[in-house]
C-alpha cells in the first residue's frame, strides 16, 4: 500500500488492529496478537474458561489469595513497612480482593492502584470495590502498565506492592517475560514489591487439557479472533474453515495455540487485502508459558529481584512468587 492509499482508506485501515492484523497475517509464520481476543464477546468467553472444569489456573491461584491473604500481607508488612498497592491488569480483582480485605483488617494505611487497558475495568472497580472493602482508598489508573507506575509513584511516594497476577505473564515467551521484569524493575524503587502469578509445570496431559476443553470453549475463544476480524475489520473468515490445535511441550514448558486452515483457502480483508491459506497452514495464536520453581528464581535474579517467598494452592500447580527489588 503506497502512501496515497493510505490517506484515502476507510478509518479501520488507520487502526492498529487494522495494522497488526496484516502483519501477522502476512508473515512467513502468520500470527495473530493474543491481546487482541479480548473485545466483548472475547471477555465473555474467557469469563467461561475461567469457569470451566479443565482450566484450572483461575482457581488455583483463588486457593491461594482465599486461603493465604493473611500469610501474604504479613510477609509484606515484614518486608515493607508502609506501602501502596498496585495492580498490573486489575480484571475484576475478584482474586486481589481478599488480600485488599486482609491489609484492610490490619489497618494497614495503602491506596490501591488498579492499573488496566480497559476504562470500563476502571470505572467498574472504582465503584464497587468502596462496597465490598469498606474504607478502602482507590485510585485507578487507565492506560499502559510502564506509563501508570510512573504516574502512580508521581502521586505517593510511598513504596509499591505491584501484583501481577493471572498467570499473565505466560502471554510472554521466556525472551520477553525476561524483557518486561527488567523493564518494570527500572520503573521500581529499591525495596518495592512484586507478586507475580505463575502457572507451574505438571503433568502435561493437565496442561493441554486446559487449552482444549472438552466444552471447546477455548476452541471458540480463539476462532472469536477470526470473527471479531470479520466484524471490526470487515473480513470473510469462514470459521469452519480453521481448527483449534493447542500443543504443549514439557521440555521447553511452552503451551502454543494455533487455528489450522482446513483447506487450501482466500480471505479478504477490508475489501482490498487478499491473504492465501495453504491446506494445513498455521495461525499461531498464544503462548501460556510455564515454569518450574526454579525457573522463577532464575528469571528474579536475572532481572533485578531477588525472591522473598512463594505461596502454593492445596496441588502446588501454581505460584504467586514474592521478589524484592
Ligand atoms: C489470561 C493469559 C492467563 O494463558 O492461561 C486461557 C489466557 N487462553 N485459555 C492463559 C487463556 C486460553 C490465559 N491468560
Amino acid at each position: 500500500m503506497n502512501a496515497t492509499e493510505l490517506l484515502t482508506v476507510p478509518c479501520t485501515k488507520h487502526s492498529t488492529f487494522y495494522a497488526d492484523v496484516i502483519k501477522g497475517l502476512s508473515a512467513p509464520q502468520k500470527y495473530l496478537d493474543s491481546k487482541y481476543f479480548y473485545d466483548a464477546t472475547g471477555d465473555r468467553l474467557f469469563q467461561e474458561i475461567m469457569r470451566c472444569e479443565d482450566y484450572y489456573p483461575t482457581r488455583c491461584e483463588m486457593d491461594i489469595l482465599s486461603n493465604q491473604s493473611a500469610a501474604i500481607s504479613n510477609v509484606l508488612g515484614r518486608h515493607c513497612r508502609s506501602f501502596d498497592v498496585i495492580e498490573l491488569g486489575a480484571g475484576d480483582a475478584t482474586k486481589s480482593i481478599h488480600l485488599l480485605q486482609q491489609l484492610q483488617q490490619q489497618h494497614r494505611d495503602y491506596t490501591y492502584y488498579p492499573i488496566d487497558i480497559s476504562s470500563n475495568v476502571i470505572d467498574l472497580l472504582e465503584h464497587t470495590l468502596p462496597v465490598e472493602v469498606p474504607g478502602l482508598s482507590i485510585q485507578g489508573l487507565n492506560g499502559e502498565y510502564m506509563d501508570m507506575l510512573l504516574l502512580a509513584k508521581d502521586l505517593s511516594p510511598k513504596n509499591k506492592v505491584v501484583l501481577f497476577m493471572g498467570a499473565n505473564i505466560g502471554n510472554f515467551t521466556p525472551d520477553e517475560a525476561l524483557q518486561f521484569c527488567r523493564t518494570l524493575r527500572a520503573h521500581l524503587q529499591p525495596g518495592d514489591l512484586l507478586l507475580t502469578g505463575f502457572d507451574l509445570k505438571k503433568h502435561p496431559q493437565v496442561i493441554l487439557n486446559a487449552y482444549n476443553d472438552r466444552q471447546g470453549i477455548t476452541r471458540a475463544f480463539n476462532l472469536n479472533l477470526l470473527h471479531r476480524i470479520n466484524r471490526e475489520l470487515g473480513a470473510d473468515f469462514n470459521t469452519q474453515q480453521f481448527d483449534h490445535y493447542p500443543m504443549y511441550d514439557p521440555s521447553t514448558g511452552a503451551c502454543k495455540s494455533y487455528l489450522v486452515s482446513k483447506t487450501t483457502q482466500q480471505v479478504h480483508i477490508a475489501e482490498d487485502v487478499v491473504i492465501g491459506f495453504r491446506e494445513n497452514e498455521l495461525i499461531y495464536m498464544e503462548i501460556s508459558q510455564k515454569y518450574s520453581l526454579e525457573e522463577t528464581d532464575h528469571l528474579a535474579f536475572a532481572s533485578g529481584f531477588t525472591p522473598v517467598a512463594r505461596f502454593f494452592d492445596r496441588k502446588k500447580w501454581f505460584a504467586d512468587c514474592l521478589w524484592k527489588a
